[in-house]
């Protein structure tokens, strides 16, 4: 049995490769919730779609989030009714006192559907609408996310990292910001002061994830801060960690991320923007898988590849090395 943790785009790339090495029915992903919103009332939850997507086998493999192929009929209708209206352009986060009010889930995270500042594709709408759809009828997160991953024919078992409310929010020089409008709408552009999970202190840790986490845990090359951060700061989930033996996927190629804001937010929680940043970022790891050209010296065994992923034949590559380093910890 293996558990992986995964967020953004690197996890979902190493687990083109698993297969290969750890039976799917034998594989429990637990998914970052930190950047989920609620846009236009809808809960849209990217790290978790992405994988449903992806064993579903219609992601959009370009982009790494979204349905392949899909249409933006409502979202375009949405940006020209809200142009023709004068209303402003966004990303409109909600007024403090209603960040607070309806959903539980949606707490903190909470935008405005007007000029619709995601994309969000027809498709990709009608899992937000059955996902928000069946919360509403008293499902938790996690029964919804099983739902939708057996709809969508998913072998592995999916979690979503917690039932409860944690928004990842971005404290920045100009002012604080959910991580969506920080990525999405601004680019990473303001400077980081800060990265908060917020709800993180009194969420806890969904049903069966302390049990995958009893398991080989496999840490993906996704971003240290805004995709497995919001996993660590769940009460239980490090705890768990430190007990367990825990390979991590480096995302740094020479000092370089893959992809994302990920050397301004390691940097903004103390950690070098690098490679060397992972012992910081994960002081419960076991052995590490880093880049062969990566020279920096660490405390714990390493496993060394060419860690780029572009398809396939590399994501089974990086599985390899996982799989060797897994048996050298345990
Ligand atoms: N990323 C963008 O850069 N622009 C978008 O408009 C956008 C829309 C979107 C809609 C649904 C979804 O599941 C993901 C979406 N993403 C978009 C990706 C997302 O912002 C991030 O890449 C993830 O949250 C990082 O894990």
């Amino acid at each position: 049995m293996v558990t992986f943790l995964s967020g953004g785009t690197g996890t979902p790339k190493l687990l083109d490769g698993a297969a290969i090495s750890f039976s799917p029915d034998e594989t429990t992903v637990i998914a970052n919730t930190g950047d989920d919103v609620e846009l236009g009332g809808l809960l849209i939850s990217p790290d978790v779609d992405t994988l449903i997507f992806q064993g579903g086998g219609v992601l959009d493999r370009e982009r790494w989030w979204g349905v392949k192929g899909d249409t933006t009929r409502t979202n375009t209708a949405l940006h020209d009714i809200g142009e023709a209206m004068g209303l402003d352009e966004g990303p409109t986060f909600l007024p403090e006192e209603k960040q607070t009010e309806g959903r539980d889930i949606a707490e903190w995270r909470r935008f405005s559907g007007a000029r619709e500042f995601m994309e969000i594709g027809d498709r990709d709408r009608a899992v937000h609408i059955t996902r928000t759809s069946l919360l509403d009828q008293g499902h938790t997160l996690s029964e919804v996310t099983d739902e939708l991953a057996k709809g969508f024919g998913l072998t592995i078992d999916l979690l979503p990292m917690s039932d409860d409310p944690v928004a990842s929010l971005i404290h920045t020089d100009e002012g604080v910001m959910h991580f969506q409008e920080f990525w999405v709408a601004r680019g990473a552009e303001p400077s980081v002061e800060s990265v908060e999970f917020r709800g993180s202190s009194s969420a806890e840790p969904a049903p069966g994830v302390l049990d995958a986490l009893a398991e080989d845990v496999v840490i993906g090359p996704s971003n240290p801060v805004t995709s497995i951060g919001p996993m660590l700061a769940v009460p239980g989930i490090a705890d768990a960690l430190w007990e367990t033996n825990v390979v991590a996927v480096s995302p740094f190629v020479e000092g370089e991320a893959f992809s994302g804001p990920v050397a301004q937010l390691m940097e903004a929680v103390g950690a070098e923007p690098n490679s060397a940043g992972l012992e910081t970022a994960y002081p419960f790891a076991d052995a590490l898988i880093v880049d062969e050209d990566d020279d920096t010296e660490f405390d714990v065994p390493v496993v060394k590849t060419d860690i780029e992923i572009d398809d396939r034949e590399d994501a089974a590559r990086v599985t390899k090395a996982v799989e060797a380093a897994l048996e050298e910890v345990r």
